[in-house]
């Protein structure tokens, strides 16, 4: 079957209704950059210091790569393309390519290892791996090479194709760009699934989530409206490329959409930051409250003219109040919006009219009068306002299953998405985030799965049982903490590992960087609930206590 997979999980009647209220409008992201360049030809879309591309450009560029892709590389509607990219131009232009040749991409993040990619394409059945050379000290080429020399294949037996794009050439893509500048026509329907995006996850990989043209847009253009951005805005990115809040919440799409400019920001660091926002103008950025914090601590804080920035969005965890009340310090005429979004969907703003008070105390409200949200307690029914409780949701943009299928604990019977999150909704529907019922940890807004973490440590050999835990940070929001009870034979031979080997056995064992715990503490026992499971509650307050056990 030519489009596999690529139906999501709406009930027919629902999608129905979506359309009639104007949620769904019909348009794929292919026909979403069309009308931009159409509109905004001649105006920077996207720039990175080594590249700058009008809107009329990248429309050219990424359809001249797309029936590249096609000829060279044999891609196919309905392929899946895992896609690996540094914050460059290049990111942009494989992007709309493949939406355009009707394959989606399948976003890894920079930080991903060999080893996630070859699991990704393994999951994804991808045709495909596309990344660049090399950047930040990282051979993506070697990845690549690798997957295809070990005779990685698609489901349908053809060999996983590689793409790598030379960032130091002219033409970065010229092993592959077609001197064609047609649409291929290919882009699909816009019910159909566009691309897979990563869940945070709480299983051992991250699940994948298919959003669909309709769906996706749909947020991306509401987000737009709400976080107030124009033709006239300057979008800089920070955070990694592919993640779902730079995509989307109103992020590179969001920006493609309203013809506004992006400018990718080489690195995370204060001076780095500010002196591109005050070199380029830049008017809206999307951070990580780790950022902030780093920011407003930096002596760089004040040798710069930030004065262009009118929103600064901070999301994906939870931002302190008193760290929301200093953002005037280092941003005199930027309003903050806090950002409380999910790649599975739901996406909450504080709007840029909220009293004071209310943006620096909650996280916002849901985008859309679609959006129906439920605060429940554990037997599942719903809790007055006021009352903390489990956040379940369906909507208009939030999925109704993962893309591989059942996962029945995710989503109730009636289609809402269990998202895992504890909070609290006011009587005029704004949340505050007060905690997680699902196993996740999440360091510096980077979603780490416990029990990933724990498989690995599990395969050193000195190790008996693992258990890792989320622990309150100062500086990362939560920090990453092993639990490890060696075996006896080590314990008997005297050959315990410590903390710094077993940190170096994981990074060694292709676990990425962000995932390799902070701590790790060697331990002859868990502390265990009434029930006899390892009480991960107790590990968490023995860890942040002043005086940790283990040696
Ligand atoms: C507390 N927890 C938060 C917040 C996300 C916009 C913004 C963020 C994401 C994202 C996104 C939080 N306070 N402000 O996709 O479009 C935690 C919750 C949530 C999980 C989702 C977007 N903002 N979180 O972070 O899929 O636990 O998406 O369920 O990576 O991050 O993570 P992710």
């Amino acid at each position: 079957m030519l489009y596999d997979r690529l139906v999501a999980g709406y009930p027919p009647d629902v999608a129905e209704q979506y359309r009639a209220a104007g949620y769904w409008i019909g348009q794929t992201h292919t026909a979403m950059l069309t009308e931009s360049a159409a509109a905004h030809g001649q105006a920077v879309a996207i720039g990175d210091g080594r590249r700058n591309l009008t809107y009329r450009e990248l429309l050219d560029q990424s359809r001249r790569l797309a029936n590249g892709l096609i000829d060279e590389l044999g891609l196919r509607p309905g392929d899946r393309a895992v896609v690996q990219f540094p914050n460059v131009v290049e990111y942009v232009e494989v992007v709309f390519a493949l939406f355009d040749a009707g394959v989606l991409p399948v976003f890894a993040l920079a930080s991903h290892t060999a080893g996630d990619i070859a699991d990704l394409v393994a999951r994804a059945g991808a045709a495909a791996y596309l990344t660049v050379d090399s950047f930040g000290g990282t051979d993506f080429r070697s990845r690549a090479e690798h997957l295809a020399g070990v005779g990685t294949t698609t489901p349908a037996g053809r060999p996983l194709a590689t793409v790598v794009a030379e960032l130091d050439r002219a033409d970065p893509w010229a092993a592959v760009r077609s001197a064609n500048a047609e649409s291929t026509g290919r882009s699909g329907a816009p019910s159909d699934i566009a691309f897979l995006q990563l869940s945070g996850g709480t299983t051992g990989a991250p699940k994948l989530i298919g959003r669909t043209h309709d769906d996706y847009l749909y947020s991306v253009r509401e987000s737009v409206r709400i976080c107030g951005l124009d033709e006239s805005s300057v979008f800089g990115v920070v955070l990694p490329v592919s993640h779902n809040f730079t995509m989307s919440s109103p992020g590179i799409l969001g920006a493609l959409h309203t013809g506004a400019r992006i400018v990718m920001v080489p690195a995370t660091d204060a001076r780095t930051v500010l002196a591109t926002v005050a070199a380029a103008g830049i008017t809206q950025l999307s951070v990580v409250p780790p950022l902030v914090t780093a920011w407003l601590d930096s002596p760089e804080a004040e040798r710069y003219d930030v004065s262009a920035l009118r929103v600064l969005q901070v999301g994906g965890a939870k931002l302190a109040e008193s760290v929301a009340r200093r953002v005037p310090d280092l941003f005199p005429n930027a309003t903050l919006q806090q950002v409380f979004g999910m790649a599975e969907g739901l996406v909450n703003y504080t709007r840029l009219d909220d009293a004071v008070e209310r943006i620096v105390a909650t996280q916002g409200r849901p985008i859309s009068p679609g959006d129906e949200v439920r605060v429940v307690d554990a037997a599942g029914a719903e809790v007055p306002a006021g009352q903390e409780g489990s956040l379940q949701t369906r909507g208009p943009y939030t999925i109704r299953e993962y893309w591989h299928g059942a996962s029945p604990e995710s989503f109730t019977p009636d289609g809402f998405y269990r998202t895992g999150d504890r909070v609290i909704r006011d009587a005029d529907g704004y949340l505050v985030v007060v905690g997680r019922d699902k196993d996740q940890i999440n360091r510096a807004g980077e979603k780490i799965a416990p029990t990933e973490v724990e498989g690995a440590l599990l395969t050193h050999p000195a190790v008996r049982d693992a258990s890792v835990v989320g622990v309150p940070d100062d500086r990362l929001g939560e920090r990453t903490v092993a639990y490890v009870i060696p075996t006896a034979a080590a314990v008997a031979a005297g050959t315990l590992p410590d903390g710094f080997a077993v940190r170096g056995f994981l990074r060694a064992a292709g676990l990425a960087g962000f995932k390799i715990p902070d701590e790790v503490l060697i331990v002859e026992e868990f502390p265990t609930t009434a029930v006899g499971k390892v009480s991960k509650k107790d590990q968490r307050v023995d860890a942040a206590a002043p005086e940790s056990p283990g040696p």
